[in-house]
């Protein structure tokens, strides 16, 4: 039987943090994939297509054969389980499993929705959610006081996970880029994280597909 070269995953969405997170990872692990670099807000998720692959109409949506999968943490776990190898941190242990998924859900209930996600309903989208100058304010000042914990949490290591550049580091470095993009101060030793993750490869090619669709 010949044997299949060509992508058989297909993710929706380009130009936000969220749908770089599946991009980066497919880029860590080599896994081929092609992309339907179809935008936030642009009316392409509205689509009957679109909404059939994803009822939310959110980007990103992942399809592999018959198996369609939203949500940009889901996809990279899934990623992540369904092509085991070394290139990506993998706990080992249930306490390492919780310990990174302590952090996932850390990050992403508090930095990514509560903070970024409200900034960008209540100040960018306006005009669908509604002005909230109170509501922006009071996200900034909670990223802030987050940003400020991770950094003590991180005490200057490499990584989240003493094993190495993980699912967590997808997340903690998107909401990073986010916050710097909305102006927020990062401190010290997070800034030195994002520099030196930000010289990553993959990263540096996921970048590039999801914010320019380059090749
Ligand atoms: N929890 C979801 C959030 C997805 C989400 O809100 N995506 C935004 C863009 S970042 C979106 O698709 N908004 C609807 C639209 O732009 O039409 C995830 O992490 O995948």
């Amino acid at each position: 039987m010949a044997e299949r070269t060509g992508p058989v995953i297909s993710f929706w969405g380009a130009g936000t943090s969220r749908t770089l997170r599946p991009i980066w990872v497919a880029e860590e692990l080599g896994i081929p994939y092609e992309l339907m670099p179809i935008g936030p807000r642009t009316g392409e998720t509205q689509t009957e297509d679109f909404t059939r692959l994803n009822p939310k109409q959110k980007i990103p949506a992942m399809l592999e054969g018959d198996f369609r999968l939203t949500e940009s943490l889901a996809i990279c776990r899934y990623l992540i389980a369904s092509h085991p190898g070394a290139a990506i941190y993998r706990p080992a242990t249930p306490q390492e499993a919780a310990r990174e998924d302590e952090w996932c859900c850390y990050l992403y209930g508090e930095l990514d929705e509560t903070s970024l996600y409200v900034m960008r309903r209540h100040r960018d989208l306006a005009h669908i959610y509604g002005e909230a100058p109170a509501a922006v304010s009071g996200a900034r000042d909670y990223a802030m006081k987050h940003l400020s914990v991770v950094d003590g949490q991180m005490c200057g290591r490499d990584h989240i996970m003493a094993g190495g550049f993980g699912i967590a580091d997808v997340l903690l470095m998107t909401c990073l880029d986010w916050a710097h993009v909305y102006g927020l101060e990062i401190p010290r030793g997070l800034m030195a994280y994002r520099e030196r993750i930000g010289r990553r490869e993959a990263y540096r090619r996921a970048m590039n597909v999801n914010f320019n669709q380059g090749a």
